[in-house]
């Protein structure tokens, strides 16, 4: 039978010197980085705002897109570049995309609410459902002709349901963890 373990031995003898810091060299180099972070910033700043044109908040970048597309269309096209269409789900990403909206002078653009899979239930993009935030224009959803599935936003920021197979611009939507 193996028997109890002995005592802890005494610490070991110190140990060598170390290399004394390049200190300098290390500011030198940190200072470089920071200029180039700056750097960076600022033209990815440019990019976004100038070059792209896209809005953000803490955690979603919005980027409106000036093509024409169908509604399955333009929700491949959002996710082809990483995301899907934009999906409003609270006052705050409403009232950003609306002012979105606005301020590019469109009057409308598909978002990401659809009742395609059951009529009269509206989901999310991300097949996630409606919680207690809304923003139907009076009267709507109507599901006019029948054939209303899918959803535009206003520039008010108000929803309407129409039809999936028109062609209007739309918003894309990135979650900026896996951007
Ligand atoms: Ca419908
Ligand atoms: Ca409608």
């Amino acid at each position: 039978e193996k028997g109890d373990s002995g005592d802890i031995g005494p610490p070991g003898p110190n140990g060598e010197p170390g290399i004394p810091c390049e200190c300098s060299q290390l500011r030198k180099a940190i200072g470089e980085m920071d200029n180039q972070v700056s750097q960076l910033t600022a033209e990815l700043k440019f990019i976004k705002n100038a070059v792209a044109g896209v809005r953000e908040t803490d955690s979603k970048i919005y980027l409106l897109v000036k093509e024409e597309k169908r509604y399955a269309d333009a929700q491949l096209a959002c996710q082809g570049r990483g995301g899907t269409l934009g999906m409003p789900k609270d006052e705050a990403a409403n009232g950003l995309m609306a002012a979105y909206i606005a301020q590019a002078g469109l009057a409308r653009v598909f978002i990401g609410i659809n009742d395609l899979e059951r009529e009269g239930t509206f989901v999310y993009s991300d097949r996630s459902p409606m919680q207690t935030f809304s923003k139907w224009r009076s009267g709507e959803p109507n599901n006019a002709y029948d054939e209303e599935d899918c959803v535009e936003m206003v520039a008010s920021g108000g929803w309407n349901d129409v039809a999936c197979h028109v062609t209007m611009h739309f918003l894309c939507e990135f979650d900026k963890e896996h951007v």
